[in-house]
């Protein structure tokens, strides 16, 4: 009985303290209108941008997505469905997308230079794993020679760890731990693409040493690759730390992970890079899509489709 009482009032306490967080938040969103013009909208108008914050975009963004649907539409009164019809396009207008390499990469003569790509980010970003998919894509889809390289020497077992996976996809592999060694290592390949992986590290020494395997591999693009897991700030601020590189392409892993793609949106928006590819899960070469092959801005405003995920398929 007295268990049934103190659990009665924990749980009105509990209860109290979520309700006045909800007040705290609903204040929070009125003042963010007010200061994001958005206030003085329809209510239907107002409703998408609180749509889109709770999908994490960032408020600024979402603002000035809400308003420019307003202005474009005359002001006229939508109803949710149509706003966020509007909301998707209007996303997928100011999305760069990149026109995907592979295709086009032709068969190299012996002693021609290959094809390269090139992969930076932080440590854990998912960019070895990235490598590998790209490898198994060139030579499955595409049918090319692939070579890939690896400049990180730091991660306890990241060499043995690409010497066992090359002679799994049965792919050439090399290893450098000096800029020079991956000039000569490019030189000496018979491929058609190269793809060099590099360490996650970001401090001002490892942006140097980056920056000496960037100069020697002079790679035909750059892929910044991030989580989509992060916060927009995040984001950005380790955008910021590679964006010295000449980043052609911004490509985003963990979608399946991420519970919404509110800030990757956002925070492309601000980076201003075309998208490149994104990682939906760890299978290799599988779970790797083109980012022209995605309807991004849906995925942004209704939800990843992704996250209705069969058990029965991790199984298999
Ligand atoms: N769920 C999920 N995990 C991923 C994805 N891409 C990579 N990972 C995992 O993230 C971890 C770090 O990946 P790794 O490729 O080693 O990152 P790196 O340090 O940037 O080379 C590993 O456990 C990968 O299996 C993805 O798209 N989804
Ligand atoms: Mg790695």
């Amino acid at each position: 009985m007295i268990d049934q009482l103190n659990n009665s009032a924990l749980l009105s306490t509990a209860l109290e303290s979520r309700l006045s967080r909800i007040e705290e938040l609903v204040g929070d969103l009125h003042d963010w209108m007010r200061s994001e013009q958005v206030a003085s909208l329809p209510s239907n108008y107002r409703r998408l941008f609180s749509h889109l914050i709770s999908n994490d975009f960032e408020r600024r963004y979402a603002a000035q997505i809400t308003r420019s649907i307003y202005q474009a539409k005359g002001g006229r009164e939508l109803n949710e469905n149509e706003l966020r019809r509007a909301a998707v396009e209007e996303i997928n207008a100011t999305i760069r997308t990149m026109e995907e390499a592979l295709p086009r990469i032709r068969r190299r003569e012996p002693g021609e230079r290959p094809y390269i790509i090139a992969l930076v980010g932080s440590s854990g970003a998912g960019k070895t794993t990235m490598m590998y998919k790209l490898a198994v894509r060139a030579v499955l889809n595409h049918g090319l020679r692939v070579k890939i390289i690896s400049c990180d020497t730091y991660k306890i077992g990241s060499v043995e760890g690409v010497q066992t996976i090359a002679d799994i996809l049965k792919v050439p592999v090399g290893v450098a731990f000096e800029a020079d060694e991956v000039a000569s290592l490019i030189e000496d390949s018979d491929v058609d693409l190269v793809i060099v992986d590099t360490a996650g590290r970001s401090d001002r020494a490892s942006r140097e040493e980056l920056e000496g395997f960037m100069g020697a591999a002079s790679p035909n693009e750059i892929h910044l690759v991030l989580s989509s897991t992060m916060s927009s700030r995040a984001i950005q601020d380790t955008a910021a730390l590679f964006l010295g590189e000449k980043i052609s392409y911004i490509t985003f892993t963990k979608l399946d992970e991420a519970p919404s793609l509110g800030a990757l949106i956002s925070s492309l928006n601000w980076i201003g890079l075309p998208l490149g590819y994104l990682s939906t899960g760890t299978v290799i070469p599988d779970d790797l899509l083109p980012a022209g092959e995605v309807n991004t801005g849906e995925w942004a405003v209704d939800g990843l489709p992704l996250a209705d995920h069969n058990p029965e398929a991790s199984h298999v």
